[in-house]
C-alpha cells in the first residue's frame, strides 16, 4: 500500500518577503495540479546560514526540486544550487527601484558551467513556469501527476478561441 506523503517535494524559496506576491504563482501552479510545497524566505545575505541550512540539508528533508525567487544582485538561487544536487529553478523577481527584473535576471541566468540553474522568464509567468516544471520534473516518477499535467495542458489549449470577437 502506497505510503502517505511525509514532507513536500518541492521548495519555494525566496530571498524576502516582498517576493512572495510574484512567487505565490509557483504556489498556485502546485497547488493547481495537488502538488505539495513548502514555501519560506532564505535570504543569500541577510540570512546566509540560513541558506546554508536549508540548502545543505533539503535532499535530506525529502525534497526533490527547488524553486528558488530572488530580485536585484539575485545570489540565492546560484548560491542554493551550489550546495545541492537537486534541480534549482530559477525565477528573476522584478524589484522596486530596481531594473525591471533585467538585475536579478543576468544574476540569475549567467551562472557559471559547472553549478547550473534552470532559469525562468522574469516575474510572475516566470514563476508559474518554474511551479509548472518542478511538477514535469516530479511527474517523471508519478504516473497520476503525469495524467494531471495532461489533462491541464488539453484545458488550456480548449480555452483559446480561434475568433478574435466574440
Ligand atoms: C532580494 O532583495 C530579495 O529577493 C528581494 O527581491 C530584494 C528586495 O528585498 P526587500 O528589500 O524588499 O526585503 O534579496
Amino acid at each position: 500500500m502506497a505510503q502517505p506523503e511525509t514532507s513536500p517535494k518541492v521548495a519555494i524559496i525566496m530571498g524576502s518577503r516582498s517576493d512572495w506576491p510574484v512567487m505565490k504563482k509557483a504556489a498556485e501552479a502546485l497547488d493547481g495540479l495537488g502538488v505539495a510545497y513548502d514555501a519560506r524566505v532564505v535570504s543569500a545575505h541577510r540570512t546566509p546560514e540560513r541558506m546554508v541550512d536549508f540548502a545543505k540539508g533539503a535532499k535530506a528533508a525529502g525534497f526533490q526540486v527547488i524553486i528558488a525567487g530572488a530580485g536585484g544582485a539575485a545570489h540565492l538561487p546560484g548560491m542554493t544550487a551550489s550546495m545541492t544536487t537537486l534541480p534549482v529553478l530559477g525565477v528573476p523577481v522584478p524589484v522596486r527601484d530596481g531594473l525591471k527584473g533585467i538585475d536579478s535576471l543576468l544574476s540569475i541566468v549567467q551562472m557559471p558551467g559547472g553549478i547550473p540553474v534552470g532559469t525562468l522568464a522574469v516575474g510572475e509567468a516566470g514563476a508559474k513556469n518554474a511551479g509548472l516544471l518542478a511538477a514535469q520534473i516530479l511527474a517523471l516518477t508519478d504516473p497520476d501527476l503525469s495524467q494531471r499535467i495532461e489533462a491541464l495542458r488539453a484545458a488550456q489549449t480548449d480555452s483559446v478561441p480561434d475568433s478574435v470577437e466574440d
